[in-house]
């Protein structure tokens, strides 16, 4: 019997039907078939990748009847092949059997189909979709003279709408596929297809037919078409927020994203610079994420886009900034900043760089580190120096540079500061004579 399948499961044979079915090419001749030593394996779709939505319709006829199904023409009963089959023994005039539901719209029927006997001419065996009346309906049938054909009846007067030749062959099992979708109609054989365009037939019920033949079916399925891929992009995720900063970490999170079918990743971008940027990670979700920050970053940007499974990425949220943390963890809950270091002068050049020393800042409850800020290269700003006295030594860059020092208490308050202009590194015709040459 059929099984409308939004109660159970199809009762398709999960193996065989839909598996890949190897089909002879055999080369049509009218006195004998010569079997090409070729043998072509027709994809038939199936699994995961080819099931999106739940089968309308499956019918393998292992419960050995054939209620739902209405038959016109030909004799049908349900025996035995490899399996339990639907037949048609009338080799004579037109049948059909049918079944479904007249509202259906988009779909494809699958059968396997054994012919068992086809006269010389136009001996044809089948499928059929969007049945108006048991004589109108589109249909894809194998013909006795190696033709896979798309036809319309219409008040039972046949249109041919295309043509392709094909390998049909007695007592051989074949699958044929009839997609409907709006006007388009596409049939196929294995890697053989033909396809229509028509609009005459909108809905309809599925069936089988033959017409001066008899043969076997079985393992009747009907799909509702694939959906749409999806192209629409998740929303922009909001700007990400600060759970929490330790030192050389911090721990981050941000408002989801939303998605018509769902966001399955989130790409997280960490910067150090205003025009640098990297993925730091991917992730599936916006739970609490701890990110290592650079022990020279003067700060770090964060921020995140996010993408669903078919690839569609949103737009990347706005940023979020975090300054570089003192390198000890934060104690107490005082709010007094230390008052602003005074400004940083160049104490003498060694070979390691520049030593910089600068008037100590002071704080209620005292400065713990000093952080030295370098800016050179017009734009590029690192945290050169993290020290606890009042000198620190940098590497001179050359061209404009500016330092500037800033003051952290216990509870990582931090002073203002004043920027100065660094002296350019000093040149060798600056430098003292040496001894001279030999
Ligand atoms: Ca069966
Ligand atoms: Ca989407
Ligand atoms: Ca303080």
């Amino acid at each position: 019997m059929t099984t409308p399948v939004s109660t159970t499961a199809a009762r398709r044979r999960p193996a065989l039907p839909y598996a890949a079915i190897v089909i002879p090419l055999v080369l049509a001749v009218t006195t004998a078939s010569v079997v090409l030593p070729v043998t072509a394996t027709a994809a038939v779709p199936d699994g995961p990748a080819a099931v999106a939505a739940a089968p309308l319709l499956g019918d393998d006829f292992e419960d050995g009847d054939a209620s739902g199904w209405s038959t016109s023409g030909g004799q049908w009963s349900v025996g035995s092949d490899d399996s339990r089959v639907y037949r048609q023994r009338g080799g004579s005039g037109s049948a059909s059997a049918r079944t479904g539901d007249p509202t259906w719209t988009d779909y494809t029927v699958t059968a396997r189909i054994k012919p068992t006997t086809l006269r010389p001419g136009r001996s044809t065996i089948g499928v059929l979709a969007r049945l108006q009346s048991s004589t109108s309906y589109y249909y894809l049938t194998l013909r006795s003279d190696n033709q896979l054909e798309l036809s319309k009846l219409v008040s039972g007067r046949v249109t041919s709408l295309a043509t392709a030749p094909a390998t049909v062959t007695l007592g051989t099992w074949h699958t044929l596929r009839l997609a409907v979708t709006g006007n388009s109609l596409v049939g196929q054989l294995g890697t053989v297809s033909v396809s229509a365009t028509d609009g005459q037939f909108g809905a309809g019920r599925i069936g089988l037919v033959s017409t001066s033949a008899a043969g076997s079916f079985d393992d009747v399925l009907v799909e509702p078409p694939a959906p749409a891929p999806d192209r629409e992009r998740p929303s922009t995720p909001g700007r990400p927020q600060v759970l929490e900063v330790v030192p050389g970490a911090v721990t981050i999170t941000w408002p989801a994203s939303t998605d018509n079918v769902g966001v399955t990743q989130y790409y997280v971008y960490q910067g150090d610079q205003f025009y640098t940027q990297w993925i730091a990670r991917i992730v599936p979700d916006n739970s609490p994420l701890t990110l290592p920050i650079g022990a020279t970053a003067a700060s770090s940007h964060f921020s995140v886009s996010a993408r669903d499974a078919a690839g569609n990425t949103s737009t990347i949220s706005s940023r979020m900034t975090v300054s570089q943390p003192p390198s000890f963890p934060r104690s107490g809950d005082n709010t007094v900043p230390p008052t602003a270091p005074g400004p940083p002068t160049v104490l003498g050049v060694t070979a390691e760089g520049y030593r910089l020393g600068w008037e100590p800042a002071t704080d209620d409850l005292g400065v713990v580190e000093y952080h030295v800020y370098h800016v050179f290269n017009v734009d590029e700003i690192r945290v050169e120096a993290k020290v606890t006295t009042n000198t620190a030594v940098i590497v001179p860059r050359g061209g404009y540079e500016t330092v500037r020092i800033v003051a952290y208490d216990a509870s990582w308050n931090s002073s203002s500061s004043v920027t100065v202009q660094l002296p350019p590194p000093p040149t060798p015709s600056a430098l003292p004579p040496g001894p001279p040459a030999r």
